[in-house]
């Protein structure tokens, strides 16, 4: 059976498109017609669309265009609307927060974080539109919201570093710039600010359950795959005739570390740790500025982190006493 050894999805399923459960009363129609697309197959399902947009997904895609448009804009006219230097210093640029005088005024002048402030406005906007329409998808197919709480755990983290944190840090220049390597400044910048991130113990328990995510899907598509050959992949046999695959691969994890996780406590084990991630991590940056100012002295107080010794004793700045250069 080599086909089952391949690293790309060999099955392909090309009959009538598929148009899905009818919807009930009051909602949109699905819209495009759906076609095939072998590139598709190769990575997933070969049938494109038809998609369901509704209002909320047409309001999340509006205000999102916007967002981007605004942020665009302002960083065009960052290099004096030369086409060639944005494209350029594209991944360099950036819309930045108001400054620290303004604190949390709405709304200070627009080149002075004015922008930021509507930039943000309606990328929230449209996350959070994305999130109703997730869940009101979810509910019009009588499916549990799952996703839809998980994507809300990546909300949190978003909403604490750009809205909940500068809020109660009493400054917008708190939160986070738009733009590729200036989130990465600021990121870096934040993490010396307050003392060095790797003691704060939030951060700990985000990276463990960042790293965890990864180990538990690697486990998992590697078993699932090992098994294809016994139709493992195939779920809906696998749901009513169980047959070889699951129960090799759960003897697979019995034997070599003497427990097994089930059919279903796999996908729990996953979404408690994808989930955890971002929350956890949200509990770290809200407590930061906060309630702690600087981790490294309080992993000393906790007795984490050893204090440095003092090598040479306090010596008072010359140019202070003694008059020079005055
Ligand atoms: C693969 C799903 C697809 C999503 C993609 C990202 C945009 C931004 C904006 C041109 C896994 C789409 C990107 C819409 C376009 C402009 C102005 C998800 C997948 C492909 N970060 N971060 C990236 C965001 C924060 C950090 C990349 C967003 C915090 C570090 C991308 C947010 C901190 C590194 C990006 C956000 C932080 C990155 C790849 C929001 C601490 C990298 C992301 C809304 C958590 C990496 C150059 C990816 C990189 C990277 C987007 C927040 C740290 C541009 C949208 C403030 C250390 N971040 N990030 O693949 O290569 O995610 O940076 O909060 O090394 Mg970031
Ligand atoms: C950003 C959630 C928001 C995203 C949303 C998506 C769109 C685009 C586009 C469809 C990612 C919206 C989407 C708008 C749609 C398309 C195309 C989730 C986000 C809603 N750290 N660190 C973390 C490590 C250091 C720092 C988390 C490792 C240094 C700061 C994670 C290391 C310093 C923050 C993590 C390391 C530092 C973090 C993020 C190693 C820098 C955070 C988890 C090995 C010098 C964030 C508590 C996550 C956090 C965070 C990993 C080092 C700074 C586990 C592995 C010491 C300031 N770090 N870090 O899920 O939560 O992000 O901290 O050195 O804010 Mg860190």
């Amino acid at each position: 059976m080599p086909e089952y050894q391949n690293i790309f999805t060999r099955v392909q399923i090309e009959g009538p498109p598929e148009e899905g459960v009818p919807l009930g009363r009051g909602t949109w129609i699905r819209q495009g017609k759906p076609f095939f697309s072998y590139w598709l197959g190769v990575i997933g399902n070969a049938q494109l669309g038809p998609i369901y947009l509704g209002w909320t997904g047409v309001a999340s895609i509006i205000c999102g265009i916007v967002a981007i448009e605004i942020i665009g804009l302002n960083m065009w006219a960052s290099v004096n609307w030369d086409p060639v230097q944005f494209i350029r210093q594209l991944p360099w640029l950036a819309l930045e927060p108001p400054g620290p005088e303004y604190g949390l005024k709405v709304l200070p002048p627009l080149r002075e974080g004015g922008w930021w402030l509507i930039a943000g406005f309606f990328l929230t906007a449209s996350i959070l539109l994305w999130w109703l329409r997730m869940y009101r998808r979810a509910r019009a197919l009588g499916m549990g919201t799952h996703v839809a709480w998980a994507f809300a755990a990546a909300i949190w983290l978003y909403l604490v570093l750009g809205f909940i944190r500068p809020v109660l840090m009493g400054s917008w220049s708190e939160a986070v710039p738009f733009g590729i390597f200036p989130h990465l400044d600021w990121t870096a910048a934040f993490s010396i600010r307050y003392g060095n991130l790797f003691y704060n113990p939030f951060h700990c328990l985000s990276i463990a359950f960042l790293y965890g995510a990864t180990l538990l899907f690697a486990m998992h598509g590697a078993t699932i795959l090992a098994v294809s050959r016994f139709g493992g992949d195939r779920e809906l046999e696998q749901i009513y005739d169980r047959g070889t695959a699951s129960e090799r691969a759960a003897l697979f994890w019995r034997w070599t570390m003497g427990f097994n996780a089930t059919m279903e406590s796999i996908h729990r084990w996953a979404w408690w740790f994808a989930v955890l991630c971002p929350l956890t991590g949200g509990i770290g940056i809200l407590l930061t500025g906060t309630v702690v100012d600087n981790w490294y002295l309080w992993a000393v107080e906790h007795h984490v982190a050893p204090s440095y010794p003092e090598v040479f004793p306090p010596v008072s700045d010359p140019a202070a006493s003694s008059g020079a250069g005055q």
